[in-house]
């Protein structure tokens, strides 16, 4: 029998570790054979490998209990994505191979962009008409792993409606650069949008975004900009010196009715702990002002200073006082896993940032 005081010890540490993860085996499926980067073609920095590596490291830190998916509904991925794009995404791959597309991969090598605007319904052309870049091509089994990603963030939105304070999604491919009907960025369904929207419609509420992946959330912020309900606020480092280069600038603050719900906080090459930490408080202090009922972190750990993709100089200590920080706030939040590809200190990372909050 244990005394009283080891049993609190005992439940508090339960209390503690408390997080549900959410992981698809299907993300797997999703296996391109290359990546081109500034010119030169080389393996892919997001792989399956990263998956794996985080899984391996929450599973060590006893975070909490590790679930494959719920199948959702397709109107919730309706919700965010257009009809065409989505159909598209699951029919490309077997007529760009009939059109005499190579097997390999379906990658556009023509996109269409401004005075270039006409529509071609040919199968070697929708590929430049849906993708904005070339940094997300489509295999056979990127639409299943894609799928499962969104029921991953789906599952984890389902426990925050079931009252639970948090939950993790660890989703790849990731979501945060998809538009409405656009892919780009190893990006195809927007994981954290979908969850948004279900969470703001699942009762009138208002729901935040909070994106801390290196990179701007330029998908997240396309597929919100003229809703009032949902707050997209995101910390990134300057377009105009880093990707997606062409949208996350200050200025853009929301339009319409969505005027001031969009919050971008662009940051400067080598960016540290403590500059980072300053500029997520003014983030916070927005979202508490916006008074949001759930919030949805779009979870990027490419801020790291080790990062091939980024140029912040965050340390692994980092993680842990920003998860914290959310945390203050009170609210029941769901965390989206994007970015991060600094193998060798991605698990630390990952797991720093949910017991930071957790804790
Ligand atoms: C995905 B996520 C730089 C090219 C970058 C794509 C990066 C996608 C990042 N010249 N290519 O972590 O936000
Ligand atoms: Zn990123």
């Amino acid at each position: 029998k244990l005394p009283l005081y080891l049993w609190y010890t005992c439940a508090g540490l339960a209390l503690e570790k408390h997080m549900h993860t959410f992981y698809s085996p299907d993300s797997a499926l999703h296996n391109p054979p290359f990546e081109l980067i500034e010119g030169q073609m080389v393996p892919p920095h997001e792989s399956q490998r990263r998956v794996e590596i985080i899984f391996d490291a929450l599973a060590a830190a006893q975070l909490g209990p590790l679930h494959t998916p719920e199948q959702f509904d397709d109107r919730h991925i309706a919700a965010v994505h257009s009809a065409d794009y989505l159909e598209h995404l699951q029919t490309i791959y077997a007529r760009w191979v009939e059109a005499g597309g190579h097997p390999a991969a379906v990658l556009a090598d023509t996109l269409q962009v401004r005075w270039m605007n006409r529509f071609s319904r040919s199968p070697l052309a929708l590929p430049g008409y849906y993708a904005y870049d070339m940094s997300s091509a489509i295999v056979p089994g990127t639409w299943r792993a894609a799928r499962g990603a969104a029921d991953c963030a789906l599952s984890g939105a389902a426990l925050l409606l079931a009252g639970e304070q948090s939950a993790y999604a660890l989703c790849r491919p990731p979501g945060h650069h998809a538009g409405r009907d656009l892919h780009g960025g190893y990006c195809y369904l927007n994981n954290a949008a979908i969850a948004a929207e279900f969470l703001a419609t699942s009762g009138q509420e208002r729901v935040t975004i909070l994106d801390i992946d290196f990179h701007h959330g330029n998908g997240t912020q396309q597929i919100f900009y003229e809703r009032a309900d949902v707050l997209t606020v995101s910390l990134h480092g300057d377009p105009d010196r880093v990707y997606p280069y062409f949208l996350g600038y200050a200025d853009e603050r929301g339009a319409g009715a969505g005027e001031n719900a969009n919050m971008n906080i662009p940051l400067p090459k080598d960016t540290t702990n403590d500059a980072f930490l300053a500029a997520l408080a003014g983030a916070l202090e927005r979202i508490a002002q916006f008074n949001p009922r759930y919030l949805v972190v779009s979870a990027g750990v490419d801020t790291f200073g080790g990062d091939p993709l980024g140029d912040f100089a965050l340390t692994s200590a980092a993680y842990p006082r920003i998860g914290a920080a959310i945390a203050a706030g009170g609210l029941p939040t769901l965390f989206v896993q994007e970015g991060g590809y600094a193998v060798g200190a991605l698990g630390t990372n990952v797991v720093g940032l949910l017991t930071g909050f957790a804790a």
